[in-house]
Formats: structure tokens, sequence, C-alpha cells
């Protein structure tokens, strides 16, 4: 997911559908605070796997939609 396109619209990758789901990290560190320097969402594990932004230049692994 990525909000590249406009900024705090989330959206699936590359469809641009609206995400119907976001479970930011909340408690320690709120999400998403990255801005325009972070517009890639992740699951990060020390955040018990809650949403994080991060810049898109990182490399995750990707979680696809089953068709
Ligand atoms: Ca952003």
């Amino acid at each position: 997911m990525r909000d590249e396109v406009t900024e705090d619209l989330w959206t699936h990758f590359p469809s641009e559908t609206p995400m119907t789901f976001l479970d930011w990290v909340i408690a320690d560190n709120p999400q998403p605070n990255g801005g325009n320097q972070s517009n890639c969402g992740a699951y990060w594990e020390a955040y018990d796997y809650h949403m994080v932004d991060e810049p898109c230049s990182l490399n995750f692994t990707p979680i696809c939609e089953k068709p």
C-alpha cells in the first residue's frame, strides 16, 4: 500500500483502490509519521505487526491479494 499519489490517501498498489483496513502503530511511535518522505506501508514485527509508513526505497516482502 502507498500514499505516494496523494499524501494521506492510502491505496493498494498498483490498483490505487483505497485501503479498507488500516492498523497503524499507535503506542510509542504513532504512525503514519513520515509525511512525504514515507509513502509505503508495512507491517512491522517490533510493533506486533501493526502498520508503519516507510520510504518506498526500502525493501519489504510484499503481501498479495489472491484473485
Ligand atoms: Ca506519506
